[in-house]
């Protein structure tokens, strides 16, 4: 496990540590204020990002920053993002997904939504592109294992498509399934996990509107080891739940049965939100190693209820964390 260092290796301090607390929020509101009001731009944008998708891999996809559901963590590198990853079914070291990717193809590509909706539909990637604005978001994204990134996604809110399948009565839960595909993904002739990947959400939980339809970052399009060419992002939960090259997405009644949870019950459970109380059962989650921070393997940093994203607390009033962990 071999962590890359960003190419400049300096490790600045992070605002909100150096600065007292009502400057830094003051001048958070400020850089609110300066994007709301450049907002007039974000049809131009649009235009630009739909015509570079359709070149495919590294093409650019601008996105207005959304200031409000962005972190003012410094973002990891580009680099450390795009070369450190899980993404198994290329592969189970943290390198093989960069390495294997390539070998995906991203275009065509449909995704099949389906189940409890009345409006049953497939979606291209264009048609996904034209679905709702994009926005850019930098996420924190805190793996499993104990390490972290800042990622800036671009996407919109699961809940834009939520809107238009329009769910029934019984739609209670939301899955998402990756494609499994031997001749592209290496991974998937190994028995590491039982594929298809499947992840899932409860319903009110997808449609929070932090809940991310991923289709870039850095202002590209998605590099294949992220999970390209769509992928959802849970920014609250441990980044396993964040599904990556989705070709299905199925609302349910009952809950559905992740790869993960069936791997191994008694360490991931079905919501696995970031809970610094509540330790892995072979390791302690109440700190984290940000990539490109810290020092090799050192976990500097606490790791925050939530990841941080308190706004999601009323999504589990009265759940007791602990046991639906
Ligand atoms: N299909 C699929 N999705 C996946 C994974 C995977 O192995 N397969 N790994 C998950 C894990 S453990 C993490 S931490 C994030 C990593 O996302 P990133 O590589 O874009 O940072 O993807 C998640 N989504
Ligand atoms: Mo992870």
């Amino acid at each position: 496990m071999l962590i890359k260092r960003s190419p400049n290796g300096i490790d600045l301090p992070f605002p909100s540590e150096i600065t007292p607390r009502h400057v830094f929020e003051s001048r958070r509101d400020f850089i609110r204020q300066m994007a709301v009001g450049s907002i007039a731009s974000g049809a131009l944008l649009e235009m630009l990002s739909r015509e570079a998708f359709a070149q495919g891999a590294g093409a650019k996809l601008p996105a207005k920053l959304n200031p409000a559901y962005s972190a003012l963590d410094k973002q990891t590198s580009q680099k450390d993002a795009t070369h450190y990853n899980n993404f198994y079914e290329f592969g189970t070291d943290k390198s093989d997904p960069a390495e294997n990717a390539h070998t995906l193809r991203t275009r065509p590509w449909t995704v099949a939504i389906e189940g409890e909706v009345k409006k049953p539909m497939t979606l291209d990637i264009d048609s996904l592109l034209k679905l709702a604005p994009l926005e850019e978001r930098v996420y924190r994204l805190r793996c499993v294992e104990g390490w972290s990134m800042v990622i800036p996604w671009v996407g919109y809110s699961f809940a834009e498509i939520i809107k238009r399948v329009e769910p029934t009565g019984n739609a209670k839960y939301v899955e998402f399934t990756t494609l499994a595909d031997r001749k592209q993904m290496p991974g998937v002739g190994t028995r590491v996990l039982d594929w298809p990947y499947v992840e899932g959400l409860r319903i009110d939980e997808a449609n929070h509107p932090l809940a991310l339809l991923t289709l870039g970052m850095y202002g590209d399009v998605l590099p294949n080891q992220n999970g390209a060419p769509v992928r959802i992002v849970v920014p609250w939960k441990y980044g396993f739940k964040s599904a990556k090259s989705i070709v299905k997405i199925r609302f349910t009644r009952d809950m559905p049965r992740t790869a993960w949870n069936r791997a191994a019950p008694s360490e991931y459970g079905f919501y696995s939100n970031v809970n610094p109380e509540v330790d892995h059962p072979r390791w302690s989650q109440a700190s984290e190693r940000r990539i490109g921070e810290d020092s090799f393997l050192s976990r500097k940093r606490k790791t925050l209820m939530f990841n941080g994203y308190n706004d999601v607390a009323s999504l589990y009033a009265g759940m007791d964390l602990k046991k639906w962990f």
